[in-house]
């Protein structure tokens, strides 16, 4: 019989690091998900598979930590997705959110050279390191352009990968995930918080929800899906960067009229501009070009656009049902 394997998650109380634990148990991998110290218990996500997870203590700014972890349950995959990954965040945090989302990255990477340099590594890296787009779509060789703080620290996590496959001969894979979305996304990103809205405006909780630049364009996809893309580039032989993506770019007005329609709702009734949401560097459009990940990994959506923002505002109307609304 094949020995289990096993995987750590970084970030496994997030809307991946949640699906992707689900995929690995499917697999039948022992995963080990690090968590970090809160005050409160953020569980929500993994409630329902936590008993059949390993939940270890850590922190991506702790290298000690992770050097505990990497000797104490020797995984055969790291997946890295921990970070501070709200963009208009990190124009009030930078400093944070270079140690978390860049110099994280080079903690575990190190972490895995001095402990185990055959443990296979991903990266959670992001579309908005294309931010003021070159070229359109955007692929492996696209160059970047970042237009956050955000933006800047994927590119170095981006790169430190890649040099420590190329210094250090490590697995180390780096996934350019464009947008990914799921009834688990966190309420400030803009898919979910339209979602939340028409749920409560629906409802009759709510009469308005504010937003910022109704213009750019996204190309979204579903986080079920996209955790797919991160297995399979570390089941390859050699590692490599992979852009994930659907090909498809919407913007965030087409959303809301998805979303409201979903509901029975005309969004331009609900939806009001905000000057305080919009950021002080956009980055306008974004549409990913998969085709490495097709031919490769033989990776493909299974959930489109309108599927997906469907998705999301019933499993909103649910919840709020559920909480008694
Ligand atoms: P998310 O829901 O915000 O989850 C982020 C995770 O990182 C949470 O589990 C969080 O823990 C953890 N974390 C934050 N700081 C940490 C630290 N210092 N030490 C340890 N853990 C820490 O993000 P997501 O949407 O699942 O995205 C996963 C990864 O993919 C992120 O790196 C993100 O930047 C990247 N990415 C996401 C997308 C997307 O569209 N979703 C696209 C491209 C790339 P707490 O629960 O304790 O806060
Ligand atoms: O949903 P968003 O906050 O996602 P954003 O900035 O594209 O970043 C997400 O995707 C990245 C991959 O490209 C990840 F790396 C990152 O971690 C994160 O998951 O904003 C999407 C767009 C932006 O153009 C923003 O300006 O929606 C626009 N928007 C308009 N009104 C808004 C709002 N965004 C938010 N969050 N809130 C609004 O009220």
């Amino acid at each position: 019989m094949a020995p289990t394997r096993r995987a750590l998650v970084t970030g496994v109380t997030g809307q991946d690091g949640s699906y992707l634990a689900e995929l690995l148990l499917d697999q039948g991998y022992e995963v080990v998900g690090m968590v970090r110290r809160s005050s409160t218990v953020n569980f929500e996500r993994i409630a329902h598979i936590q008993d059949s997870l390993r939940l270890v203590p850590g922190d991506v700014l702790d290298e000690v930590s992770l050097l505990e972890i990497l000797r104490e349950h020797r995984p055969n995959e790291v997946y890295n997705l921990a970070a501070q990954s709200f963009v208009q965040t990190s124009w009030r945090q930078p400093v944070f959110t270079g140690e978390a989302t860049a110099l994280g990255v080079t903690r575990i990477l190190d972490a895995i050279r001095l402990t185990d340099p055959e443990i296979r590594f991903y990266q959670a890296s992001s579309s908005e390191m294309f931010g003021k787009v070159r070229e359109v779509p955007q692929h492996e060789q696209t160059s970047f352009h970042p237009r956050s703080p955000y933006g800047v620290a994927k590119v170095y996590g981006h790169w430190i990968t890649v040099n420590y496959r190329e210094s250090y001969g490590l697995h180390a894979s780096s996934g350019i995930l464009f947008n990914h979305e799921s009834p688990r996304r966190g309420l400030e990103f803009v898919t979910r918080k339209v979602s939340h809205a028409v749920a409560r405006i629906k409802l009759g909780l709510d009469s308005e929800v504010r937003l910022g630049n109704l213009e750019s364009k996204r190309d979204w996809g579903y986080a079920g899906d996209y955790v797919r893309a991160m297995w399979a580039m570390l089941q390859q032989d050699e590692p490599d960067d992979y852009v994930v993506a659907t090909g498809e770019t919407h913007s965030v007005r087409e959303l809301c009229e998805v979303a409201f329609e979903r509901a029975g709702l005309d969004w331009e009734r609900h939806v009001v501009v905000d000057e305080q949401f919009f950021r002080p560097a956009e980055v306008d459009l974004l549409v990913g070009d998969a085709s490495k990940a097709r031919d490769r990994i033989a990776w493909t959506t299974e959930v489109g656009f309108v599927e997906l923002i469907q998705m999301m505002v019933d499993a909103d109307i649910d919840l709020l049902h559920r909480e008694g609304a």
